[in-house]
């Protein structure tokens, strides 16, 4: 592993706030594909509109549905990477750590991060359009009319507890996830193309405000010019090897 540059050193042991933003690259190494590599991402076999918004659930709940019980799956035969492990490690010595997450898979919660910002939600917990989120799949209620099952409450479509394109983000966690990038030392952003806003603008909003910038990305992103310091590596690799 490369030496890390003595600024970035510096700039980690004297934190005394660091806020933390990552993507779907680091849950990449779990076997998790990402959104946007061209390969093997998610969007790669289809495209955001089809399948993460209202109006695609509105018109196709079965096709929806059915998408995300496949990534349900994966997720829960996937496991925390050195990635994940590394986060939760640095919240031991760190005093004021803020972890935000656009990933809906709860690794960095199975990993041993404490109070993960959930920014999209998360893919084991569903709700209906009342919002009645259930989170026992034996409560579900069973449907063969549309192929999805209904709220035990009010017979309503289940859909998962994610925020699909087009919809707010929770208000109190992306101000709470806000404003620690605000008052951040440093800011890290680990795994993601930062191509989605609002969450993509974090980052950009601590350095802003004066935090030293990190980006662990295995390749360049738009934003990357934005940082001061670029770490061009895999996550499990580059985090485990600063967190030593
Ligand atoms: C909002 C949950 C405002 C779903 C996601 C038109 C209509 C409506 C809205 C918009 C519009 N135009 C623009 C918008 C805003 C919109 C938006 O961003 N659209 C996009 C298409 C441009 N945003 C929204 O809609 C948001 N809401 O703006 O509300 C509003 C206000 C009032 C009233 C109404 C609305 C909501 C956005 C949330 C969408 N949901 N996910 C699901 O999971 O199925 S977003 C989805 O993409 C992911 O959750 C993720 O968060 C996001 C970003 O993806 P990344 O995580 O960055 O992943 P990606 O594959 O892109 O990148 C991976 C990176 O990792 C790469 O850089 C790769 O190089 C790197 N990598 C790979 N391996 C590794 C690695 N790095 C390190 N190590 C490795 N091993």
């Amino acid at each position: 592993m490369a030496k890390f540059p003595e600024e970035l050193l510096q700039r980690l042991r004297q934190a005394e706030r660091i806020a933390i933003l990552t993507g779907a690259g680091i849950s990449a190494e779990s076997g998790i594909p990402t959104f946007r590599d061209a390969q093997t991402g998610f969007w790669s076999r289809m495209k955001p509109e089809d399948l993460a918004t209202p109006e695609a659930f509105e018109r196709n709940p079965k096709l929806v549905w059915d998408w995300y019980a496949y990534r349900r799956d994966l997720v829960a035969q996937a496991s925390p990477n050195a990635g994940h492990y590394a986060l939760a490690k640095m919240a031991k010595h760190v005093p004021h750590l803020t972890l935000i997450t656009q990933n809906v898979d709860s690794l960095h919660q199975r990993a041993g991060s404490p109070n993960v910002l959930e920014l999209h939600g998360n893919i084991d917990r569903v709700k209906c359009s009342k919002e009645h989120v259930v989170i026992e799949q034996s409560a579900w209620l069973p449907d063969d009319e549309v192929g999805v099952p209904r709220c035990p409450r009010c017979q309503a479509l289940l859909r998962p507890d994610i925020v699909w394109f087009g919809e707010v983000l929770p208000t109190k966690t992306f101000n709470h996830a806000k404003a620690a990038c605000i008052q951040a030392d440093v800011v890290f952003s680990i795994g993601t193309s930062g191509l989605v806003p609002p969450a993509a603008t974090l980052p950009v909003t601590a350095i802003e405000h004066g935090a030293y910038g990190i980006e662990v990305n295995t390749d360049q992103t738009y934003l990357s010019d934005t940082f001061e310091c670029c770490l061009r590596g895999a996550s499990g690799i580059i985090l485990p090897a600063l967190v030593k």
